[in-house]
């Protein structure tokens, strides 16, 4: 069996700084530290951290006055924050700098005067962010259809942002829809997709060119991951998410010549090498990596942490 490795595939720049936040303020403030939600949505990431002595919350309240409290990479509403201050938590924001930015960007649509659109999907934690960052009127649309059904005279001033993790091509069709209906409306287009979920689904599309079959690396709950297995299937391959090898149902590859591997932001390379190891146990495998876009970006640290100190006695 051929085995083929999207690139880019895994981590991205704002899951490997949401856990460094985590690891140093771990080393800085000794344990425990306490973040709210999963730190990214994976559960080998969260277990590793827990391990280290993370404690990982839903809500605040769940947390000492005082402690040090981690928001995760998906963000959080200003209620949160308020909270926060209020029972006089030391906050680490982990928040990717690319969520934060539609934060902005959807704060100033809003003091424009415009009532603002949020494409995403209800109940996802960057959407609850996202939603409670900005002030006045926000409304969520998840696909065409719900755009179809806004109630909102046509000339309305209206500006829209989005989840950072979903489809392009699902996105662009909502946008056309906006577009079609209303007549002062202003938005980033799918600039707001961010760099890595692009990058990952261009990649995939690519790959289901060469596979019989696509396996995504990634959780029930994240989007991004998700989002990649839609793309397997609408590319008509049977496309299936799976944490690790141990979710590797041999039913899936049995008859496949070549299997397609991509993972989710959130989903560490260890979990793609143990999806690698189960398939070995079914027989011969042979492994490459497709030829793709090779990612530079990097995020800066809160500057709290940015200089590491080393807790080690003895330590040079
Ligand atoms: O929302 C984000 C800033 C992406 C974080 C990394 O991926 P994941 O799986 O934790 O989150 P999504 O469910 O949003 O893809
Ligand atoms: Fe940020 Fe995109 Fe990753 S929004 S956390 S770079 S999936």
């Amino acid at each position: 069996m051929r085995v083929i490795l999207a690139q880019p595939r895994g981590f991205c720049a704002g899951v490997v700084r949401a856990i460094e936040i985590v690891e140093r303020s771990l080393r800085r403030h000794g344990t425990p530290v306490y973040v709210r939600h999963e730190i990214v949505h994976n559960k080998a990431v969260v277990n590793d951290l827990k391990d280290k002595g993370a404690i990982f919350v839903e809500e605040l309240d769940e947390i000492p006055k005082d402690a040090v409290a981690i928001f995760s990479a998906h963000g959080v509403a200003r209620t949160v924050e308020a909270n926060a201050k209020d029972r006089g938590l030391h906050v680490l924001n982990a928040t990717c700098p690319l969520v934060t930015k539609v934060h902005i960007q959807g704060r100033q649509y809003a003091t424009q005067g415009r009532v603002v659109i949020l494409i995403g999907h209800a109940g996802h934690p960057e959407v609850e962010g996202t939603m409670g960052q900005i002030d006045g009127r926000v409304l969520l649309v998840q696909n065409e259809r719900e755009a179809e059904l806004l109630d909102l005279p046509a000339d309305t001033p209206l500006a829209y942002v989005t989840q950072t993790t979903l489809s392009v091509d699902d996105t662009r069709g909502v946008i056309a829809v906006l577009h079609r209906r209303f007549s002062n409306l202003v938005g980033p287009d799918t600039r707001d997709i961010c760099y890595a979920t692009q990058n990952r689904q261009s990649a995939v599309r690519d790959l289901c060119k060469q596979v019989d079959v696509l396996l995504v690396v990634g959780a029930k709950n994240s989007s991004n991951s998700n989002r990649l297995r839609e793309i397997g299937t609408e590319a008509g391959i049977p496309s299936h998410l799976l944490a690790d090898g141990s979710e590797l149902d041999p039913a899936w590859v049995r008859d496949a010549r070549a299997v397609g591997i991509t993972a989710g932001a959130s989903a560490p390379e260890a979990m793609v090498a143990d999806v690698i190891n189960a398939l070995r146990k079914l027989g011969d495998v042979e492994v490459s990596t497709m030829d793709g876009h090779e990612e530079h970006v990097e995020f800066r640290l809160p500057s709290e942490l940015s200089e590491e100190v080393s807790t080690a006695p003895g330590a040079p």
